[in-house]
């Protein structure tokens, strides 16, 4: 929306620091060295192991192991910063205030991309969104490559020599982020997520809103109304906008792709394709696809094709992923489900009338972990509302429990576990014919896991062995 927010421009002539040798870190020390670039990094962990890899890969190198030191880290006139650690304690604010340039592995990413790039951020539907993009580009003939938060780091992309590049990325990515020029960006939505990083929930929209800053079409989503009008604010808009939404029959918007009766996507009043020909479900699916359609938009790419590629498209692993038929009982694993918005969607997605039927619920939750400082209240009624059973585990299980104990729910329909089988054996013995397990925690995995990827697994393992044992017991009755 503004322009340039930062006058500064990565130097690649004077040392540089690099923060937190992860993923991030380590593609930006590759990129570094590529154009012999003078570095150091710094890391907290100290592990010999850690230390001894790095040296290896970029002697002579200066590694700052352990404790972050304030004078060792002033010495650098500009600091690469990982995603996972916040610009704003006291520590990074105080660089910034020697004169520290802070920036991320993005900004050095947009100072050196030679073409075009889509940029996706939201608080749920950002990977899938960023796939599917990338997979009807590609179906559409063009050298397409995506990454950024998604996984691959942004800088490790350039070596394809892709003619498009689309972006993942996260609020704390955007943090760090000033000279982005794009193609397309988009705001998905905005609910409660990493609320330990910032101050409220308008402190957080607006970091994702810069994602707009520099951008030549601005992908709308119509029901996130403060984003919305913000965005339509701008004077002298030096940007198109596409809308994406539910169709509303007062909507008089141009350049709206919608979702018409919850049966059909178009754009303005031309059909594009029926939900039921698509594999993706959920109506926060098929608003998925829209956004990706509208992103795409400035390529002008051949609509046949485009539908062809979102027909195919199965959405990917851990997202409301299908696992098993336990005797009548279906389990679907939505491991990435780590926020209260992706968990109601996940909820709502699964599309039973019977949920809204208090007698005859069917939908079975496991839930808890790491709640990043969210507010469980939404998530409690939900809860109340439609959830038959709800089995907890992790730090902040009982942060969720007194919540949907708060809006009603019945003390005995919360069930409180200490690891996965648990989980999995308790949803067992309450499930009866017909109903259905939901894994979608609504919670950061790392109280437990590694990740959210080990997490799932975790619980696909879980069911699997659940019905090796279940018909082997069978058999051992006939
Ligand atoms: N570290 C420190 N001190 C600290 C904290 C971390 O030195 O106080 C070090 C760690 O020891 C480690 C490194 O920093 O060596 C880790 O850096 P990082 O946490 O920034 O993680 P990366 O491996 O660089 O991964 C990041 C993203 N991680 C986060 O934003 C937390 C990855 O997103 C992303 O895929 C990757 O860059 C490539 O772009 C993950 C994520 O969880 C999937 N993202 C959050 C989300 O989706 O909700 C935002
Ligand atoms: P992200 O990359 O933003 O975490 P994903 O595409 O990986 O998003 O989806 C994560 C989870 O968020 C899904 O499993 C689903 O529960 C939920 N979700 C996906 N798209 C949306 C959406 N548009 N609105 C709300 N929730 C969504």
């Amino acid at each position: 929306m503004n322009k340039k927010t930062q006058n500064k421009l990565f130097d690649f002539t004077i040392p540089t620091l690099i923060v937190g040798m992860g993923g991030t870190g380590l593609s930006c020390a590759r990129y570094l060295k590529k154009r012999d670039c003078s570095f150091a990094v710094a890391d907290s962990r100290d592990e010999q192991t850690f230390i001894e890899g790095l040296k290896e890969e970029f002697s002579p190198l200066e590694i700052m192991a352990g404790d972050f030191e304030f004078e060792q880290f002033k010495n650098y006139q500009q600091i690469i910063v990982s995603p996972g650690i916040s610009i704003r304690s006291e520590f990074f604010k105080s660089l910034q205030e020697q004169g520290c340039f802070i920036l991320g592995d993005i900004e050095i990413f947009a100072q050196v991309v030679d073409k075009p790039v889509i940029a996706i951020t939201g608080s749920n539907g950002k990977s899938t969104v960023t796939t599917l993009v990338e997979k009807i580009a590609q179906h559409c003939g063009v050298k397409a490559i995506a990454g950024g938060n998604l996984g691959i780091p942004a800088l490790n992309l350039l070596d394809s020599q892709s003619d498009l590049y689309i972006l993942e990325l996260s609020s704390f990515q955007l943090e760090t982020t000033y000279s982005l020029h794009t193609l397309s960006a988009t705001v998905l939505n905005v609910s409660e997520d990493h609320m330990d990083r910032y101050d409220d929930l308008d402190d957080y929209r607006k970091i994702k809103e810069s994602i707009y800053n520099n951008t030549d079409n601005a992908v709308v989503n119509i029901d996130e109304k403060i984003t919305f009008d913000r965005v339509m604010n701008v004077q002298d808009k030096e940007y198109s906008i596409a809308f994406f939404g539910q169709n509303k029959t007062d909507n008089k918007l141009n350049n709206f792709y919608s979702l018409f009766n919850n049966t059909v996507l178009v754009k303005d009043n031309n059909e594009i394709v029926h939900t039921n020909e698509i594999k993706l479900k959920g109506t926060y699916n098929h608003l998925n696809v829209l956004a990706a359609l509208a992103l795409l938009e400035p390529l002008q790419l051949d609509q046949k094709k485009q539908v062809e590629a979102i027909k195919e498209y199965k959405g990917l692993s851990h997202r409301c992923e299908w696992v098993e038929k336990v005797g009548d009982v279906e389990f679907f694993n939505d491991s990435k489900g780590t926020n209260t918005g992706a968990t109601i969607a996940a909820i709502d997605g699964l599309e039973l009338e019977s949920n809204k039927d208090y007698l005859q619920r069917k939908v079975i939750l496991i839930a808890g972990g790491v709640g990043k400082g969210a507010d469980f209240t939404e998530l409690g009624r939900v809860i109340e509302k439609k959830i038959k059973s709800t089995i907890l585990m992790g730090v902040d299980s009982e942060l969720i429990k007194s919540c949907a104990l708060n809006a009603g729910a019945k003390n005995d329909s919360l069930y409180s576990v200490e690891s996965m089988t648990e989980a999995v054996s308790t949803a067992a013995k309450i499930a009866k014919s017909g109903d259905v397990v939901l894994f979608s925690p609504a919670c950061a995995s790392f109280d437990m896991y590694q990740n959210y990827m080990k997490r799932g697994d975790d619980f696909k393992e879980k069911v699997l062995t659940l019905k090796k044992t279940l018909n082997s017991e069978l058999k051992n009755v006939s």
